[in-house]
Parts: C-alpha cells; sequence; structure tokens
C-alpha cells in the first residue's frame, strides 16, 4: 500500500494555490465570470455553437449531425471552437452564453431574443424538442430516455474529472483516488452492460 511521504492535513480555512503542478492549473480558478473581453462569432444559421471536440462537446455535435441526416434543415448550425486550453471559456462573450464557462454551449437566433442553452444534456434536450426527434412522446418511453441521459450527466464527471483527472492531469499518482474512481468507471460500464445485454440502445424514440 502506498505512504504519501508527507501526509496531507487540510487547513481550517483552504487557500488557492495557483500553481499545484496540475496539467490544467493554469487556467482553473475558484472564481466564475469573465476574466476578459472576448466577443463571440456569428455565422448565417440560426443555431450557433460554441464548442470543441471533447467528450462533452461532442454530444451536441453528434445531435445536430444526426440531425441534418434526418434531412432537418433546421439544424443547420455554425459552429466555432473555444480553445478551453487557452481560457476562451472565461471571455466575456462565452461566459454571457454559459455562465459556467465550459464548453458545450448553444445560441438559438430563431427566437427573439435569441435562446442562449449550456450544459450537454440540456442542449441535446432542447434541439430534441425543438425539432421533435430522438425523444419519445409516450411518456414512460420519454422518461426511461430522459432517465439515461440524466444518467450520463451525473455519471460522467467520475470518469473525466475523477478517473481521467486522478490518472492522467494530477502531478502526482494517489493510488487511493485511482483506485476509487477505476472502481467507480468499471461499475458504470457494468451498468451499460446489463442494460445492453438485450438491447441495441440504450434508449429508443418511438
Ligand atoms: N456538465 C457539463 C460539463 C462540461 C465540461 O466539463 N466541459 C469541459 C470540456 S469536456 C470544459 O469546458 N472544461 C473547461 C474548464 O473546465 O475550464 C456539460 O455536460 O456540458
Amino acid at each position: 500500500m502506498e505512504t504519501p511521504s508527507a501526509p496531507y492535513v487540510p487547513p481550517q480555512i483552504w487557500q488557492w494555490e495557483a500553481e499545484n503542478g496540475g496539467t490544467w492549473a493554469s487556467i482553473n480558478r475558484p472564481t466564475a465570470g469573465p476574466t476578459h473581453d472576448q466577443d463571440l462569432p456569428v455565422g448565417q444559421h440560426s443555431l450557433q455553437l460554441y464548442s470543441l471536440a471533447t467528450p462533452n462537446g461532442q454530444k451536441v455535435t453528434i445531435l445536430l449531425e444526426e440531425l441534418l441526416a434526418l434531412g432537418i434543415a433546421g439544424a443547420e448550425y455554425d459552429a466555432y471552437p473555444i480553445k478551453i486550453n487557452e481560457g476562451d471559456q472565461f471571455g466575456s462573450g462565452f461566459v454571457a452564453v454559459n455562465p459556467n464557462s465550459k464548453i458545450p454551449a448553444l445560441v438559438d437566433h430563431s427566437t427573439t431574443p435569441p435562446t442562449r442553452v449550456f450544459e450537454s444534456g440540456s442542449i441535446l434536450l432542447y434541439l430534441a424538442e425543438k425539432f421533435g426527434a430522438f425523444l419519445p412522446t409516450a411518456p414512460a418511453q420519454r422518461t426511461e430516455c430522459l432517465s439515461w441521459l440524466f444518467w450520463q450527466m451525473g455519471s460522467a464527471p467520475y470518469l473525466g474529472g475523477g478517473f481521467g483527472h486522478f490518472y492522467s492531469y494530477a502531478p502526482i499518482k494517489i493510488k487511493y483516488c485511482i483506485d476509487l474512481f477505476a472502481m467507480e468507471t468499471k461499475r458504470q460500464l457494468d451498468v451499460l452492460d446489463h442494460h445492453l445485454a438485450d438491447k441495441p440502445f440504450i434508449a429508443v424514440a418511438t
């Protein structure tokens, strides 16, 4: 069993140490709000997506592309990269769309005033309801679909923020943290294995 050389004793009042050696230390901070003025570009389509090809970002792009594949022309969109490793998520324009400073974020200019949508699950739901696709209308199936959507929203942080962070980004390898989140990640994947044992999709839009 791993024994830390200098056991950490949490202080009475926690203080932020900006440089903690972690991969994301230069952009992480304990406060919200914009750090600089930076307008967002706006293109020709109603839907403006501000995102990046990360696990959370790609969810929205996949749905938009699936909507387009169904022939839904209103799902055409302009996509702009928000370079989260360079701090774009703290620009004033982006924070106005997502006060939580995380991608993905969407603005729908087909409404007056334009509708901002943030949180990947909320964006998926917004688009599914807007275009009447990929979300069952029957109450039982709709509830089942939303249960899995919310399960995914609640579970993903254990993988990325928990397992991924401590396995890959943390400046020191802490066995306890890696074990805890590896176990939880395995368990979540086993939830999916059980659920998908007798069906091809997690939920089906009927
Ligand atoms: N619950 C949010 C999580 C979004 C999220 O964590 N996005 C990450 C990229 S996958 C991000 O923007 N990170 C930048 C940061 O934390 O500063 C969602 O589902 O939209």
